[in-house]
């Protein structure tokens, strides 16, 4: 009777949404888009192509595919530039202590991210080893809120999607985990997540107490 514990990457375990912001920013700014941390929130949890195509939106653009396709990678490269700077520090607090918890309890833990850099990412911060599976945008066709990817992850983990409890920080990955018919968990603001079974602003927020209580449930 485990539980499958499903976790987000970007603002869930770290905050590499601040790379994403600068990367998309200077891409905006060189084709005289506005683009602030507000059109930025619309972004999270989004694949990266919807998310090219949502700024031209917001600058009534449109692009020819070459140009399209030359701006993304470019626009992956200098994320990758920050990633590359990532240490074990810019795990986001907390995170490490809910991640031995869970599997000391014997649960089922999956990373369930967009990024196609997921596994990178995981490296770079030393955590790699601590999920029972990794499903990431490289194995994913359907983005957030569609739920491929936890339902993938929850097969993997060979746990039923209703004994499955999903932390997001994104909007549409709260939406996805809804529609996998898993138990949403946000992490972040209530008025952006309201619509999370559960909100905290941080990992330091959820005791072992809670986690229990999900255990148990
Ligand atoms: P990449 P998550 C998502 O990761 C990010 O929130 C989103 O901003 C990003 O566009 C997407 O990954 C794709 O990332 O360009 O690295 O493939 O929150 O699902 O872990
Ligand atoms: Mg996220």
């Amino acid at each position: 009777n485990k539980k499958g514990f499903i976790f987000d990457l970007d603002g869930v375990i770290v905050d590499t949404a601040q790379y994403h912001y600068l990367a998309w920013k200077e891409l905006a700014d060189s084709l005289g888009i506005s683009f602030s941390e507000v059109e930025n929130e619309q972004l999270k949890g989004v694949s990266r192509i919807r998310s090219l195509e949502k700024i031209l939106e917001m600058g009534n653009m449109t692009l020819a595919q070459d140009e399209f396709d030359r701006l993304i990678t470019n626009k992956n490269a200098d994320y990758l530039s920050y990633v590359e700077g990532m240490t074990r520090e810019e795990i986001l607090a907390d995170v490490p202590r809910v991640l031995r918890f869970l599997s000391e309890n014997g649960q089922r833990l999956a990373l369930g991210s967009a990024s196609k850099n997921a596994r990178t990412i995981l490296g770079k911060v030393g955590l790699m080893d601590q999920f029972d599976t990794i499903v990431d945008g490289t194995q994913v066709s359907k983005a957030k809120p569609d739920p491929e990817v936890f339902i993938r992850a929850a097969k993997e983990l060979h746990v039923p999607a209703e004994r499955c409890i999903v932390f997001e920080d994104a909007l549409a990955g709260i939406q996805a985990a809804n529609n996998a018919g898993m138990l949403s968990i946000g992490i972040g603001d209530p008025t952006v997540l309201r619509e999370a079974a559960f909100v905290f602003s941080d990992f330091t927020k959820i005791s072992n107490e809670f986690l229990n209580e999900l255990i148990q449930a």
